[in-house]
Order: C-alpha cells, then sequence, then structure tokens
C-alpha cells in the first residue's frame, strides 16, 4: 500500500495490512466469520491447493480478516511476514515445532515466561529435544553452550518476569558467526515493535503474545511470529497448520486491529508512568531492589538505551521482607488489581514465583535468579499520582 511505503511507525500501526472495501466502504476490517471458501470449480480448487493460484481455502490456512493482522504486525516489526495465532503459546509452540526435530539442541535464556520454560524443559524434552538454559548476558557461556546439533538460540528481552535485558545484536552476531543456519528467536511481548525491533538487530524470528500490549485492552488470548516469507510460510503450513492447530479467529483479530490503532500512544504513556512508578518504588523505604530498565541501576540500562526507543510498562520489585512482606501489599491494594497478564489498561500485579513462573522449581527459580519475593507490576493507563496513591496506601499494610 502506498500509505505505507515510508509512513511513521504511528501512521503504519493504523493504515499498514488494510485492503480497501470494495463491495461496501467500510472504514474498518471486516470480520470474515467463515471457516471455508467458496471454489468456482474443481480446477480452482486444485490450484489453490497446489499454491498455483492465490486466494483462501479454510481459515486455518488463512483468512482475510486475519492477513491483514499478519501484514500489519509483519510490517511493524519490520519482518517479510507475520502470522496470527490463537496463543502466544500457540505461537512459541508452532515455531517451536517448525524449527526442531529428536536429536536437536536448543539454547535458551534461564529467564523466560513460565509456559515457555515447562515447553522447554519438559515438553520439548519428552520428545527428544535437549534445553540449555543459561544467561545469555554472559556471551562466552552462550558460545560454550552451543553443539553441533544446536538449532535455536531463545531469549526474552525485556524478560519474564526479572526485566533482564540481554544484548540483541552481539547475541545474534555471536550466534551467527558460528553457525549461520541456527534459528535466533526472541519473545518482544514485553517490548513491542514501538519500542525494540529485534529483526532489524539480526535476529531471525519474533514472538508475541498480542493477549498483552498489542492487543491491550484485556479482552483477547493471542499470539503472532514474525520472520522471512519462507520461514513464517513453514510455520503456517507446518507449524500451525498439522502440529498445533493453533488458530486465531477472526472476531479476536478484529480486536487486536483496533487495538493496535493506539500502540503508539499507549506504550508513550505505559512508559512515562512506569517511569515515575519506579522512581517512587526506587526511593520506598520498605523496597529492597526495583528492577526496571528506565532506571539507570538497571545493569542492563546501558543495552537498554541502545536497542529500545522506551523502557516499557514492566516494573518488579522486592519488598523488604520477602515474600510475605509482598502478599501483606498485593493483598491490600484497591486500584491495582491482583492478577496475571499484563499490558492492559488497567494496573495488574502479581507475584510470579506463586502463579507465572510456579512452573519452575524452588532450585530453577534459584538458578535463574528469579527472586523468591520478587512482585512483577504491569503499569497501566490510569493517572501516575492514582497509581502511586494506591501503592502508598498498600505499604503500609506490610509489617
Ligand atoms: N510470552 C510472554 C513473554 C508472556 O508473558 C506470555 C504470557 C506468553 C508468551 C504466552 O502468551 P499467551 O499464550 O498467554 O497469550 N504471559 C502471561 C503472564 O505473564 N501472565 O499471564 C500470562
Amino acid at each position: 500500500m502506498k500509505k505505507d511505503a515510508k509512513a511513521g511507525f504511528a501512521t503504519r500501526a493504523i493504515h499498514a495490512g488494510m485492503r480497501k472495501d470494495t463491495v461496501y466502504g467500510a472504514l474498518t476490517a471486516p470480520i470474515y466469520q467463515t471457516s471455508t471458501f467458496i471454489f468456482k470449480d474443481c480446477e480452482q480448487g486444485a490450484r489453490r491447493f497446489t499454491c498455483q493460484e492465490e486466494g483462501f481455502i479454510y481459515s486455518r490456512l488463512g483468512n482475510p480478516t486475519l492477513m491483514m493482522l499478519e501484514d500489519k504486525i509483519a510490517n511493524l516489526e519490520g519482518a517479510e511476514a507475520g502470522l496470527c495465532f490463537s496463543s502466544g503459546m500457540g505461537a512459541i509452540s508452532s515455531v517451536f515445532w517448525t524449527i526442531l526435530k529428536a536429536g536437536d539442541h536448543v539454547v535458551a535464556d534461564s529467564v523466560l515466561y513460565g509456559c515457555t520454560f515447562a515447553l522447554l524443559s519438559h515438553g520439548l524434552a519428552r520428545y527428544g529435544v535437549e534445553t540449555t538454559f543459561v544467561d545469555t548476558r554472559d556471551l562466552a557461556a552462550l558460545k560454550k553452550a552451543i553443539k553441533p546439533n544446536t538449532k535455536m538460540v531463545y531469549v526474552e528481552t525485556p524478560a519474564n518476569p526479572t526485566l533482564k535485558i540481554v544484548d540483541l545484536d552481539a547475541i545474534a552476531k555471536l550466534v551467527k558467526g558460528v553457525n549461520k543456519d541456527i534459528m535466533c528467536v526472541v519473545d518482544n511481548t514485553f517490548a513491542t515493535p514501538y519500542l525494540q525491533r529485534p529483526i532489524e538487530l539480526g535476529f531471525d524470528v519474533t514472538v508475541h503474545s498480542t493477549t498483552k500490549y498489542i492487543n491491550g485492552h484485556g479482552d483477547v488470548i493471542a499470539g503472532a511470529a514474525c520472520g522471512k516469507l519462507d520461514f513464517i510460510t513453514q510455520v503456517r503450513l507446518f507449524g500451525q497448520k498439522d502440529m498445533t492447530g493453533s488458530v486465531l479467529g477472526p472476531q479476536e483479530a478484529f480486536l487486536i486491529l483496533r487495538g493496535l490503532k493506539t500502540l503508539q500512544i499507549r506504550m508513550e504513556r505505559h512508559c512515562a508512568t512506569a517511569m515515575e512508578v519506579a522512581a517512587y518504588l526506587d526511593k520506598h523505604p520498605k523496597v529492597e531492589k526495583v528492577h526496571f530498565p528506565g532506571l539507570k541501576t538497571h545493569d542492563g540500562y546501558e543495552i537498554a538505551q541502545k536497542q529500545m526507543s522506551g523502557p516499557g510498562g514492566m516494573i518488579s520489585f522486592e519488598v523488604k521482607g520477602g515474600r510475605k512482606a509482598g502478599a501483606q501489599l498485593l493483598d491490600n491494594l484497591e486500584l491495582c488489581s491482583l492478577a496475571v497478564s499484563l499490558g492492559d489498561a488497567e494496573t495488574l500485579i502479581e507475584h510470579p514465583a506463586s502463579m507465572t513462573h510456579s512452573t519452575y522449581t524452588a532450585e530453577e527459580l534459584k538458578e535463574a535468579g528469579i527472586p523468591e519475593g520478587l512482585v512483577r507490576f504491569s503499569v497501566g493507563l490510569e493517572d501516575a499520582a492514582d497509581i502511586i496513591a494506591d501503592l502508598e496506601q498498600g505499604f503500609t499494610h506490610v509489617k
């Protein structure tokens, strides 16, 4: 589309990927609520199945509403192609099934979303795929972990839940230097393509839980993957079509298209409010440590400055007194909701060790450097003063 070619991020978030409705001229994306598509004749059906003719066949293989969303996300990520899924885990598992087979090896960072960690350590392990978990900030350790049968390097940055930052450019250079065929895959959920575009930094694939900031309104579970057209086509026609069947519905795609129109202004607000909240927490006498890439004291601050255009809206922190003190805070907040998930208009707060990361054993949490008492905070779009006032009253309950 001409409108997309050199336009800015906000413009592309609204216009990229959209097709004109030539029948009625609808402004927004029509919801093609259909499982299947009628062929003119047998010849056409056969041509579509052999990819000799473009067009839709069956909504597990593609759907016009999804196509607009897929093209939009790919455009925002600076990728050749994108693909949507019925959850972030659907995206991650479909990508894994496409890249990996029995006998292969993965190097993954030790700090990952709990279910991704479980998929690698418990799930794929059952099918003969071995994973070595390392701290990928340590490039020497990463290099040492790569084996002749390594097929994928997998990281999150900022990572869930510690907000650890890893250097995408340095990792891609190192891995490709050892073996250019190793796929570098990153979960870009926390940053979104507005703040960070890993493909421009040498990564092959980005995956997302679009449940989070990309949709942004807490009303959809969905995922996405972006990369080279060849690879994304393999994911579409194997990882997703045959292995996971994790297909997004057109209604959800419509909601995400709607959410994406405001991604830039939402992210700017999330970042600004998170800066204020992090500064407040950093000075609080009952807080032991704040993990936020926008604070100069964060060990990933310099890398975040280099590879992200803002710190994001996620903060984690440790309350003095550990898990018990953290629970006293969480149980007494009124505006902030005690709930998992993130990236919504509503501020959400949770305890990773007992909730999102309960797939890690106590020992694995320790090895990964995820503190038992860590509290994770998804800063919403409310007024910063109201969020801080709620924390202030919550802290009075911490004894
Ligand atoms: N990747 C990251 C970084 C995530 O945080 C999540 C979900 C996923 C992938 C999986 O996405 P889903 O299948 O849920 O769309 N994270 C959650 C969390 O931290 N709390 O609840 C879910």
